[in-house]
């Protein structure tokens, strides 16, 4: 019997989603992949009952930040999802998106006091990424994280509006 089990260990209780607006942005940058990923999530939301999903498509990765504020700005979602993938190439390209992004979407979510959830996969192969979006085939699909970053949206989302 193993005694550590790696990941996020689940609540017990189901999440309840309803009446929650959820916004999902995601890059169109690695989009076979990103799309599994979206639809984990979007899969996890209807399954919480979340009584409205936005979803909004950017570039890239860079763009996921701006892009979120902006949308957050105009509408009161409780909760937002970015999504993306980075997958390390033979330049710097990767380091620095992977920075940016992860750093702007934190400052997104304190600045909005909003949860934004970080959906951005940063993987130094594509089996990585596919392994991560459930769609790495040969028998073992791997988990589809997009799953996991909608329940986190429901319960945060919950949290930050003194539902928890
Ligand atoms: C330029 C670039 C590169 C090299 N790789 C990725 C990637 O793996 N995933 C991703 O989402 N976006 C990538 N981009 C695009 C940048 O995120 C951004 O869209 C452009 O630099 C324009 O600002």
């Amino acid at each position: 019997m193993k005694d550590f089990e790696k990941g996020l260990v689940a609540r017990t209780e189901p999440a309840d989603g309803k009446g929650l607006r959820i916004l999902i942005v995601h890059t169109r940058w690695n989009a076979p992949i990103v799309n599994a990923l979206v639809e984990g999530a979007t899969a996890a939301l209807r399954a919480a009952g979340v009584a409205e999903i936005t979803t909004r498509d950017v570039p890239g990765c860079y763009e996921l930040p701006l892009a979120t504020a902006s949308l957050l700005a105009q509408q009161p979602y409780d909760a937002a999802i970015s999504i993306g993938v980075l997958i390390k190439g033979s330049t710097m390209h990767f380091e620095y998106i992977a920075d940016a992004a992860s750093h702007g979407l934190m400052r997104v979510g304190l600045d909005a006091k909003r949860p934004v959830i970080f959906g951005i996969l940063t993987c130094l192969t594509e089996d990585q990424a596919k392994e991560r979006a459930g769609i790495a085939g040969a028998g073992d699909e791997g988990h589809n994280h997009g799953r996991d970053w909608g329940l986190a949206a429901v319960e945060m989302a919950r949290l930050n509006n003194g539902q928890a």
